[in-house]
């Protein structure tokens, strides 16, 4: 018997770990920071689901200066301030949709952040 539930545990925790490493590759785990990176004129993740509430952080790995601008059918506006080389900057959002953005100063680089207006709806992708 105690060695049956030993197993059981460890086999809860390999599933936990399994979890975890699906959320962080999909960037869905709502409580974590959301973090997108600028590398080689790319926004990475493409696309970031959260929730209402969430902020997303835009990190620039590049050694050119990038930003971030909303298009102008997301449910808010922003452009962020330019985001040199290691800089970053970021948005708190506050209303569910679908919000696609840019860098204005190289129009092909596109990314989309989706706002649910709850977690567990975030989660589901
Ligand atoms: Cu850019």
């Amino acid at each position: 018997m105690k060695f049956y539930t030993s197993f059981a545990t460890a086999a809860l925790l390999g599933s936990a770990i399994l979890v975890n490493t699906s959320f962080a590759q999909t960037d869905n785990l709502t409580t974590a920071p959301h973090t997108v990176t600028i590398q080689d004129f790319a926004f990475i993740p493409e696309t970031t689901n959260v929730a209402v509430g969430n902020t997303v952080t835009w990190a620039n790995g590049d050694s050119v200066t990038h930003n971030v601008e909303f298009t102008a059918k997301a449910p808010a506006k922003f452009k962020s301030k330019d985001i040199e080389q290691n800089g970053s900057a970021s948005y708190t959002f506050t209303k569910a949709g679908t919000y696609h953005y840019r860098c204005s100063y190289h129009p092909n680089m596109t990314g989309t952040i989706k706002v649910t207006d709850n977690a567990s709806s975030a989660n589901k992708n």
